[in-house]
């Protein structure tokens, strides 16, 4: 009896230990998110929402429509305060890496540390011109680029945090063998994520290439809800040439861009 216990317990040790999660970190910074190329299980949280251009928001988790709202720019070019709330603070901030309590503190050259709560974004201008609502995935538009590996397990978190629209996010380009209701079209392969709820999409990534995720709902790709998604090859090519892989900076989406909401021309 002993040493059936104890191979079961081998058994479960050795299951655990081949199963190496990355809790990929995707901040309103970050451009590109990149999976431990070591990890089986890639996981990554995706919040959407709504935000107005030109404006600057505080950062703060998860992100809720409208709150901390606290600049905007007017047509001359001013920032100019919206409420009477407290404002967050200007400034190049970047995280501090460490252990303990500064975990979450974000400093600048000064030395003068806050909370990422009291940190401003910076403004989204799209086409330089428009004043309209838009959404962000993670505070970006486009969304973040996700980078995994070919083979690995991606598990995305989505947190809808719209007011009145459901979301469903498809991964274009990915063949959802066994997982075809993971595939993301809202009202065909499942119910659309609702107002302030989240949902996890779970796939195995493959095939390699460079995709993109994009809303299957109304048209919410053509205000924001979009970004890149790149499977990366398990084996690497070897190329005649060298060249630098920098997806943060030398990743180009194209969106549909409407300076009217999209919205006005659906066929009811
Ligand atoms: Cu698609």
């Amino acid at each position: 009896m002993f040493s059936l216990l104890l191979v079961l317990v081998v058994l479960t040790q050795q299951v655990a230990s081949t199963q190496v999660e990355d809790f990929v970190e995707c901040e309103p910074v970050d451009t590109a998110c990149e999976c431990d190329a070591d990890a089986t299980v890639c996981i990554f949280q995706l919040y959407i929402e709504r935000v107005f251009t030109f404006t600057k928001y505080n950062y703060s988790v998860p992100y809720s429509h409208g709150q901390g709202e606290s600049y905007h720019i007017n047509n001359m070019g001013q920032f100019v305060p919206l409420r009477n709330t407290e404002r967050c603070i200007e400034g190049t901030f970047t995280k501090q890496t460490g252990s303990g309590s500064s975990d979450n503190l974000y400093c600048n050259e000064e030395n003068v540390c806050l909370p990422k709560s009291k940190l401003c974004s910076e403004p989204i201008t799209v086409d330089g011109k428009t004043y309209k609502t838009v959404i962000t995935v993670n505070k970006q538009l486009p969304g973040p680029t996700l980078i995994v590996h070919e083979g690995q397990v991606v598990a995305v978190d989505v947190h809808n945090n719209l007011s009145t629209e459901g979301i469903s996010i498809h991964w274009h380009g990915q063949h959802q063998i066994k997982t075809n209701f993971m595939d993301g079209v809202g009202l065909v392969t499942q119910c659309p994520i609702q107002p302030g709820s989240s949902f996890r999409y779970i796939f195995k990534a493959g095939p390699s290439g460079t995709f993109w995720y994009h809303s299957e709902m109304q048209s919410q790709r053509g205000i924001g809800l979009f970004g890149a998604f790149i499977v990366k090859e398990k084996d690497p090519i070897s190329y005649p040439v060298s060249f630098i892989d920098d997806p943060a900076h030398h990743t180009l989406t194209i969106m549909d861009w409407f300076r009217e909401d999209p919205e006005q021309f659906a066929i009811v």
